[in-house]
């Protein structure tokens, strides 16, 4: 039996990504688990959430940084099981995010490298996704939480472009990576896109059984 695939869907706040990753996953008949991140349901998710809701709740930038990624580490082994099971497992979030919206802080010292550096050794996605949306920053919702502000929101995108454009290639064996510019398009037509593109990257790639790591 071959291994399950890694599948990314990554982008900027309100693109859709909760909604597609759930979609996908019940697309996938049974044979694919969603794993978001942040995962609030752990301790130290617990934290970030804090940290996320609660404007008087102070971490320094490198803390906060550094315990999105432990949250990662605390579900890595769980997702390698699950796809050295045969299962396919969708991820709603994570190491890209992890570095844009950090890097994005502009930090002194918390420069891409920096950012990255505490998720190297974490699975790496055989497909990601990355969603924009023209109207991401005027949807519903729109801050309520840390980060969820236009302004931000257009520093983190520049960051995203910085590193799927040089620093991605650079640093890592380069995967498979899908731009999806999502405005104007219902969440079927989305949801076509992944759907289509996901179920054909797993028949062409079905023979792949190695791990790929950051
Ligand atoms: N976020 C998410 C980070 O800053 N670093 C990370 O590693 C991850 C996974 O957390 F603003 C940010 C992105 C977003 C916030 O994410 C909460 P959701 O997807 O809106 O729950
Ligand atoms: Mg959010």
């Amino acid at each position: 039996m071959t291994r399950g695939k890694l599948i990314l869907i990554e982008g900027l706040d309100r693109t859709g990504k909760s909604t597609q990753t759930a979609k996908l996953v019940e697309s996938l008949n049974g044979e694919a688990s969603l794993v978001k991140f942040p995962d609030r349901s752990t301790q130290i998710g617990g934290l970030i959430h804090q940290y996320l809701t609660e404007p008087d709740f102070h971490l320094p930038d490198q803390a906060i940084h550094l315990l999105f990624s432990a949250n990662r580490w605390e579900v890595a082994q769980t997702i390698k099981k699950t796809l050295a099971q045969g299962k396919h497992v969708v991820l709603d979030r994570y190491v890209y995010s992890g570095i844009a919206y950090s890097a994005a802080k502009q930090t002194p010292g918390m420069d891409l490298r920096w950012c990255a550096q505490p998720d190297k050794g974490l699975l790496k996605p055989d497909l990601t996704f990355f969603l924009s949306n023209a109207e991401s920053g005027l949807r519903q919702g729109f801050g309520e939480e840390r980060y969820e502000s236009t302004e931000f929101q257009a520093k983190v995108r520049e960051q995203f472009v910085a590193i799927f454009d040089t620093f991605e290639e650079a640093a890592y064996k380069k995967s498979h990576i899908v731009f999806l510019d999502t405005t104007n398009q219902s969440i079927t037509q989305v949801h076509e896109l992944v759907h289509s593109a996901t179920t054909e990257f797993i028949r062409k790639n079905a023979e792949i059984d190695e791990f790929m790591y950051f």
